[in-house]
């Protein structure tokens, strides 16, 4: 067995979020841990496809998958959340309703780099105005100042971050 925890990776759109979730999901996967992704694929798609990218939208978003993520905690998973996650008051609040299993990633990358990959191609269409209140050109990101693990992308190669997180969260989770 083990003890549950919800590692929650916050950063701009193509930080690099769910390939850092999904690495760090396989090793703990392969180790017997049992686990669990949440990211916009299996949420945004389903239980919040009512919801868009206001303010007051991804406020209940980050609500709801936190009230998600605290269930599948209670059920003794570990929990992987990638979302941007954009203001303090949301990781906050997160903190306070998921508890001591709450753990905050800032997956940190520059937008320079985000916008220069634009993988999806949103931030070409965010900064030509088809899509409004996007995150780090017409809407905030607070950056986080006090993260459990602050993983400076352009500082490190995958794999470091990824055993980073592993060995913060490993001896917190083994019994
Ligand atoms: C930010 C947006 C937006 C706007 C669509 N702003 O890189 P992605 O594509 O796959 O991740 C982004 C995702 C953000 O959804 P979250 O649920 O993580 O956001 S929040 O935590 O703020 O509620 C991006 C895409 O959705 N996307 N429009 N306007 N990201």
């Amino acid at each position: 067995g083990h003890l549950p925890a919800c590692l929650w990776f916050t950063g701009l759109s193509g930080s690099g979020k769910s390939t850092l979730a999904n690495l760090v999901e396989q090793e703990l996967y392969s180790n017997g841990f049992l686990t669990y992704s949440l990211d916009g694929d299996n949420i945004r798609k389903g239980l919040n496809k009512d919801l868009d990218f206001t303010e007051s939208a991804r406020a209940e978003n980050m609500r709801r998958i936190g009230e998600v993520s605290k269930i599948l905690c209670d059920a003794g998973v570990i929990v992987l959340a990638a979302f941007v996650s954009p203001l303090k008051k949301h990781r906050r609040m997160l903190r306070e309703v998921i508890g001591e299993n709450f753990v905050e990633i800032f997956v940190d990358t520059p937008i320079e780099i985000c916008e220069q990959r634009d993988i999806k191609g949103l931030y070409q269409k965010a900064r030509a105005g088809e899509i409004s209140n996007f995150t780090g050109i017409s809407s905030p990101f607070e950056r986080p100042e006090h993260p459990d693990i602050h993983i400076v992308t352009q500082e490190e190669t995958i794999d470091e971050s990824v055993h980073k997180i592993l060995n913060y969260i490993i001896p917190k989770i083994k019994i």
